[in-house]
């Protein structure tokens, strides 16, 4: 059902999930590096401060790993409740000095993530998804949300905020492991329904399927989907083989219908209904505009050869 995917959430990528003995009411954020106030206002924060100075608000946003592709489905759409790491900087009247230029975020569970400055308004601090506390998985007692981003910036667990240099500020971990530097969420379409590799009973002659997916362009709104299919012959689960970039130029597109259409942050839900004679094994691609001009990038692929990007499944009729 497509407003159940609504509900659906990932799972965490950390191999440990830290402890927090303290509760939400012992956490404390630490502000560090080169950020300048009165001595009382480089206090830690803690929760109580925060909701007792800033207007607490809600703000849903899509979180996107950047190793989702049609077939791991690491992608869910949450209503986050928190403030703004701005508003924190401001709260306490802190500044940050000229060489900063780099936030650097820092999880319990040793993990770093950090982003240029001139971003830092994309950064919420979050204690609640879909009004429950935070699970220990999606980072109890307080996360980071970094919007336009991928889920690589979404630090869990988060303790401790730098204002470093570009030469102070550590790499990320997936920088270190080759992936592109610059994590900003590209435009991505996945199919969802028929599942990658799946074998679905058909009937003779025409019939009709239905084609369900998700389109997300970040911090922009999805304009339209399209979808094209076409037939696979030979070995369809060595699925690299079936597509070299060429089938793009011989398929037609038709256009989704946008079920769901997500705002700004938001994935949209779409879905297509196509008449055919179903039977044997079929390539189903879908791709995505963005309002501003940009789209599914068609040569694009991540290094776990998934299409960050073009939506392709590959399933069997019988
Ligand atoms: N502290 C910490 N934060 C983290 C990670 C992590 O390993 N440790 N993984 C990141 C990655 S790669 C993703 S995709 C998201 C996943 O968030 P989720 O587990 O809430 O779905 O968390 C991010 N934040
Ligand atoms: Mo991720």
């Amino acid at each position: 059902m497509i407003t159940s995917w609504k509900e659906l959430f990932f799972l965490s990528h950390s191999a440990v999930i830290p402890n927090f003995p303290e509760g939400i009411s012992g956490w404390k954020l630490y502000l560090q590096g080169g950020i300048r106030g009165k001595e009382s206002e480089i206090e830690p924060v803690t929760i109580q401060e925060i909701i007792s100075k800033l207007p607490v608000r809600e703000k849903e946003f899509t979180l996107l790993c950047i190793g989702a592709t049609d077939s791991w489905s690491a992608i869910g759409n949450a209503i986050w409740t928190g403030v703004t790491v701005l508003e924190i900087i401001q709260m306490r009247n802190l500044h940050w000095t000229t060489d900063c230029d780099y936030v650097e975020m820092k999880g319990r569970d040793g993990y770093i993530a950090s982003i240029p400055l001139e971003n830092l308004d994309n950064l919420w601090l979050v204690w609640k998804m879909n009004g429950q506390w935070l699970s220990p998985e999606h980072g109890f007692p307080v996360r980071i949300i970094a919007t336009s981003y991928y889920g690589t910036k979404n630090v869990k667990w988060i303790e401790k905020i730098e204002f470093l240099s570009q030469a102070q500020h550590q790499k990320d971990i997936f920088e270190l492991q080759g992936w592109p530097a610059e994590h900003r969420i590209r435009p991505v379409s996945f199919i969802y329904y028929p599942g990658q590799f799946s074998r679905i009973a058909g009937s003779k002659g025409k019939s009709t399927l239905r084609i369900t997916g998700i389109a997300y362009c970040g911090s922009q709104e999805v304009q339209n989907v399209s979808v094209a299919y076409d037939r696979v012959y030979g070995d369809y689960r060595d699925w690299k083989s079936q597509y070299s970039g060429k089938i793009f130029e011989n398929v037609s597109w038709i256009a989704a219908e946008i079920v769901r259409r997500g705002t700004v942050d938001v994935w949209s839900l779409w879905k297509i209904d196509i008449s055919h004679e179903w039977k044997g094994v079929f390539q189903v691609f879908s791709k995505v505009q963005c309002v501003n001009g940009m789209a599914t990038d068609e040569t694009w692929t991540n290094d776990l050869g998934g299409w960050h990007g073009v939506g392709s499944v590959i399933f069997e009729i019988i």
